[in-house]
């Protein structure tokens, strides 16, 4: 396999103006005709013309009318070269033939439950057409297309529909028009049996746009909440960001096989359905806000990614880390900002500080791959959104607005790269950002630590920073990165202080705002080592670093445990409030991981059970922001903090903790779970969220218990059930412990909701990431369930993917669990190379293991690598792991 480096990035050599496509798509076979107006880069250049064609069978191609013959042009089974075309602008026609019907691949056009739908990004139109497949290339598309007409009743495509009617034989046609020129990735087409909710919304300027959610008919009861999501979307870009809704049609549609959660194609998203689809009775408050979320994400790509594009798909975060942060933006706008931002920290300590430090670590903007697909990561995507908040903390809110408006007034109809982003942050307001670019080159979490001291004489306080960027693969040396640490410092009363000035550098810089005290400074931490000294300090502070998880780093501080016990109690920065609670927590695993490894006895702080309490208590809280602090770190997290990972100490160790607060703290969880019922009616709102989470979290703690009294009380919170979010939760909680009761909820689980296959895979996804031991022989049965299908992303996740995600049993020490995915994968490969890589990223980590462990994960990726036919995406993976 052929690896591609950032550093070869050359212009095309040709663009392309106008593109028509024109599909016919039949039972057995589709034929697409491609259209193109060529116009050479370089007049006169005659260079070779290389188009991109994968599983395609071409049948004919034409210049300017005339049909190429053999020698004029040259095929290979992923291209198509013109040798000679000629100077100055063409024409060139191709008919292509292709099968849908039989892409399990779910890239380019393919067949989902009956219906033809297409997924382009990153390189999967040159499975529909020969193409220059690359970014950069962005012209203006029509695309008629002609079906059955009963079959296919509705046909979708980019822009505005301008001709539709009958043909012959029972067939019909329609032809759309996309005004906007863009990218291939961005081309989309839809055929099938669908319905459609309908609404409108009216822009800032007073055009009024239709919108359109596209399901099969019985699915279409469960769009309003993808609805709203949709209009609030609209409205929120518009007033944050400035930006407003550009055509007069805005479609999305619901599919059930997709490799991603949803896809930005202009004007016509395609989503995979469980990022649509709700219902109180069917859906959870986590999927109620994925959807939002994701609704917002691929509306708000319309500019920041579509309107103005990458250039090559190395600036891949250029789009992806800006739409992630500011769909981060507008959930925490409709909701909690401190919750919001606890989560996706968790998220990106969960998932991505383990890929930042492991075999396919990679910087935000990579350097090279073999396939893109697999540059889809948590790096690009939330390590990108972080770097994109960072300007906004340096900045301030209206600097960084300054600094959008101008990188879409300068880049508007553009494919363009992250430099220009910078650039634009920087010209719009005159910062100096030192070397902040490396967060685009270097991979690796800082790490970042300090030291304090204080001064009684002087009144002053002082942090000293020191900072270093682990090696990763390609990069063993790295340089001192540009670290804004949001900081603020608390009196012995828990208030912050007033902040006057700080010395660094050799100058005295006052850090008030027009005369008036500020309590948060940002520091900015630029060199390997470095020290701020605040003046005027009456008192011996409590400092609060990092406020709002200001840079993703690790942080490493000299505060004492009666420090934390403090910022726990009263920083105003809610989200340093919750991380004094896990920094806590963090250490206790640790210790007792320990103790465990030693064979001593575990033992529970009772310091951290009455810091515990006084959250659960304080009423003035608010209850999700208690229900995230009372939740324990992962074991992924505690695992990615030690020398050796030992999953089985660290299970045994979360477990036993969860268990001795749920004892000691029976009573106050108890009163938790009555107090915070649901009201009959569900509504998604904060306040009622809040109280689900905190009840259900509660409850999940309780039934860790071995007690009569509470196996009622969790059999009586199932059974009275009426949304999702708390039958789902009560489930849960009674599948902690194996045995009849167990058994009994999961078959009555069943029995209900059979019919719907979104909620089967939760049931699914329940199953396989249970922590009962030799659970894998439980989902080798489930693999024959007959709600289970290998072809179905979605099942592979829940059931595959769930299985992965529960360390005990994964890392089982006797490999079972690694002989499950060593063959899923291998299986898989062959159907969806996509969802096989992401599956066999599971792997990834194995170093970090005993060696038992290690050998065992080394074999079973040997016999990846040597299976046949293996694809390119796999292959990167999985040799890059044992590298
Ligand atoms: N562009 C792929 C799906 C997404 O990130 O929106
Ligand atoms: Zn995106």
């Amino acid at each position: 396999p052929k690896e591609i480096f950032l550093k070869d990035y050359k212009l095309p050599d040709y663009y392309f103006d106008t593109v028509d496509l024109s599909f016919s798509l039949g039972e057995e076979k589709t034929i697409v005709s491609a259209k193109i107006s060529v116009v050479p880069r370089v007049d006169g250049a005659a260079t070779p013309l290389v188009l991109d064609g994968v599983d395609l069978k071409l049948i004919s191609v034409k210049i300017n009318g005339n049909e190429l013959k053999e020698g004029d042009f040259h095929l290979d089974a992923r291209h198509l070269i013109l040798t000679s075309p000629p100077s100055g602008n063409f024409i060139l026609e191709t008919i292509t033939e292709i099968l849908p019907q039989k892409n399990t691949s779910l890239e380019g056009l393919y067949k989902s439950t009956g219906n033809f739908c297409t997924q382009c990004e990153a390189e999967g139109f040159r499975k529909i057409t020969f193409y220059q497949d690359r970014p950069d290339i962005m012209a203006k598309y029509t695309c008629r297309i002609e079906a059955d007409k009963s079959l296919y009743p509705v046909l979708l495509s980019n822009g505005n529909l301008i001709e539709q009617g009958d043909l012959e034989g029972g067939k019909h046609f329609a032809l759309w028009e996309d005004p906007f020129k863009k990218p291939c990735y961005l081309f989309a087409l839809v055929a099938g049996q669908l319905e459609s909710r309908d609404d409108t919304f009216t822009t800032c300027s007073g055009r009024k746009v239709a919108l359109r959610i596209w399901t099969p008919p019985e699915d279409l009861p469960k769009t309003e909440h993808a609805m709203y999501s949709l209009k609030a979307s609209m409205k929120w870009d518009e007033d944050v960001f400035g930006r407003e809704y550009d055509l007069d049609i805005f479609n999305i549609v619901s599919v059930p096989d997709f490799n991603m959660g949803a896809m930005e194609n202009k004007s016509l998203n395609i989503f995979n359905s469980k990022l649509v689809l709700a219902s109180p009775e069917t859906a959870t408050d986590a999927d109620y806000a994925a959807i939002l979320g994701v609704i917002g994400h691929e509306y708000f790509h319309n500019w920041t990614g579509n309107r103005v594009t990458c250039r090559d798909w190395f600036q891949l975060s250029l789009k992806e880390g800006l739409t992630v942060f500011r769909d981060q933006e507008f959930s925490s706008d409709l909701g909690s900002r401190t919750v919001k931002r606890i989560g996706d920290v968790s998220k990106l300590r969960s998932y991505q500080f383990p890929q930042d430090s492991g075999p396919m670590a990679h910087p935000v903007r990579p350097h090279s791959y073999i396939k893109m697909d697999n540059f889809y990561t948590v790096t690009v995507y939330e390590k990108g959104a972080e770097v994109v908040r960072m300007y906004k903390t340096l900045l301030g809110s209206q600097g960084f607005r300054k600094g959008t408006d101008l990188y879409f007034q300068r880049h508007d109809g553009q494919a363009v790269t992250c430099e220009d982003f910078f650039a634009a942050m920087r010209d719009a307001n005159d910062a100096d950002f030192a070397n902040f670019l490396l967060w685009y080159s270097q991979a690796g979490t800082p790490i970042v630590k300090v030291t304090s001291s204080y001064n009684a004489e002087a009144h002053t306080f002082s942090l000293k920073f020191s900072q270093t960027v682990p090696p990763t693969p390609g990069q063993p040396v790295k340089e001192p990165m540009f670290i804004p640490v949001a900081s603020g410092l608390l009196g012995s009363n828990g208030k912050d202080m007033p902040l006057s000035s700080i010395y660094h550098d050799g100058k005295l810089e006052s850090v008030t705002s027009g005369g008036q005290p500020v309590y948060t400074t940002v520091l900015r931490v630029t060199k390997g080592e470095e020290e701020f000294v605040f003046t005027d300090v009456p008192e011996k502070p409590i400092p609060s670093l990092l406020r709002g998880y200001s840079a993703p780093i690790r942080l490493h501080s000299d505060l004492t445990d009666n420090d934390l016990f403090f910022l726990l109690a009263h920083d105003s920065d809610g989200f340093n409030r919750w991380e004094a609670g896990q920094i806590l927590a963090r250490k206790l695993m640790l210790s007792q991981v320990a103790n465990f490894q030693k064979g001593d006895a575990l033992v529970l702080d009772p310091q951290f059970v009455h810091g515990i309490k006084c959250i659960l208590l304080d009423s003035s809280l608010d209850k999700e922001f208690i229900a995230k602090a009372i939740t324990l770190p992962g074991e992924g997290e505690i695992m990615d903090m030690m020398e050796v990972a030992d999953p089985d100490a660290v299970h045994a160790v979360r477990k036993f903790i969860r268990k001795q607060l749920a004892s000691e703290l029976k009573q106050e969880l108890v009163n938790l779970v009555k107090q915070n019922r649901s009201t009959e009616k569900y509504v998604f709102d904060h306040a009622n969220m809040a109280r689900r989470a905190l009840k259900n979290t509660a409850l999940g703690y309780l039934a860790s218990l071995e007690d009569e009294e509470i196996t009622e009380l969790v059999l009586h919170e199932y059974k009275t059930a009426t949304n999702m979010t708390d039958q789902f939760s009560a489930l849960a909680a009674i599948a902690q412990k194996p045995g009849k009761a167990r058994d009994d909820a999961l078959a009555d689980f069943y029995n209900q909701w059979q019919h719907d296959y979104l909620v089967v895979n939760k049931w699914f996804a329940l199953q396989s990431s249970s922590d009962i031991p030799g659970n894998v022989e439980n989902v080798y049965k489930l693999l024959t369930h007959p709600a289970f299908d290998l072809k179905n992303p979605n099942k592979v996740y829940s059931l595959i993917g769930g299985f992965c995600a529960s360390p005990v049993n994964f890392h089982a020490k006797d490999g079972s669990g690694y002989k499950f995915l060593g063959e899923i994968v291998v299986q898989l490969d062959k159907l969806n190379p996509q969802v096989a890589s992401r599956m066999v990223s599971a792997f990834s980590r194995w170093k970090r293991y005993d060696e038992t462990r290690q050998n065992l994960a080394k074999a079973q990726l040997e016999i990846i690598v040597s299976a046949n036919g293996l694809s390119e995406n796999v292959y990167e993976i999985a040799s890059k792991s044992l590298a």
